[in-house]
């Protein structure tokens, strides 16, 4: 017969998305032994591919009082559950740091930021991007920046989940803008006040990207081969 505990972690990691949060949330409630099964799970996780179900654990883990866990996360994750890949050399540890303080508005504005950076000299001084900056971008830091969004808002946000919204909607930008809340009706969301920065918001809220010179940037994101190769 399986104890309460071994049900648990196998939920964990065997189940579908809400009951895999209700697990997290119940395990969490449970003192040290729940505390231990969150540990396991993050232990045995595949580094390389962190999931969203990682990052719930790693954040739900960092609010315990627990001397034992503060030790594992620290030495464990120091920076967090996701590998700050680069093919240019940039440094993510920052964007990272503020997705896990779930500082969406900062982490958006950095999101940008490092996007210009990765683009070069020219994109970081004009604070925008060319969408054929874009579809010059390594697949590598794509990934890196998609990842850290999926991971650390339960899989709400990034670049891929507007994405899968997108291809759902059969391209159509007009059917998008209403689905992530870009647009209600003839208005535009205004930047950044109507914007929900906390898990709150619709699937695919955030990252923004503006459409003040029209859709090209976002095709480029949405379309590049870091989907799909
Ligand atoms: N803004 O309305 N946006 C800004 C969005 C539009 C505008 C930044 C997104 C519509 C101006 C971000 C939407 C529009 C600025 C976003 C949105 C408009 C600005 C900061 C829903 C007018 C000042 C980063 C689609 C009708 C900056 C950045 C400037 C800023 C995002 C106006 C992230 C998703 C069409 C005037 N808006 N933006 O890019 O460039 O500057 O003058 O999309």
């Amino acid at each position: 017969e399986l104890t309460d505990l071994e049900q648990l972690s196998t939920a964990l990691s065997s189940s579908n998305g809400k009951t895999q949060l209700k697990t997290i949330e119940t395990l969490s409630t449970l003192g040290s032994s729940g505390e231990q099964v969150l540990m396991d799970f993050l232990a045995k996780g595949d580094r390389h591919h962190p999931t969203w179900v990682q990052g719930t654990v790693f954040l739900k883990l960092r609010t315990s009082e627990s001397a034992a866990v503060q030790e594992f996360l620290n030495r464990e994750f120091p920076q967090g559950v996701v590998p700050l890949k680069s093919d240019r050399d940039i440094d993510y540890s920052p964007l990272q740091a503020l997705l896990i303080e779930q500082k969406f508005l900062e982490g958006d504005r950095l999101t940008l930021l490092k996007m210009c950076e990765l683009a070069g000299e020219s994109a970081m001084t004009r604070k925008w991007l060319y969408f054929s900056e874009v579809n010059q971008f390594p697949r590598t830091d794509l990934r890196t920046i998609n990842t850290l969004w999926l991971v650390y808002s339960e899989g709400k946000f990034g670049f891929s989940v507007q994405r899968e919204i997108w291809l759902s909607l059969g391209k159509n930008w007009d059917k998008l803008w209403p689905k992530i809340q870009w647009r209600t009706g003839k208005a535009w969301t205004r930047y950044p006040s109507e914007f929900i920065w906390d898990l709150t918001a619709p699937k695919g809220h955030l990252p923004l990207t503006n459409q003040l010179r029209g859709v090209r940037v976002m095709n480029s994101l949405l379309s590049h081969p870091a989907w799909t190769d």
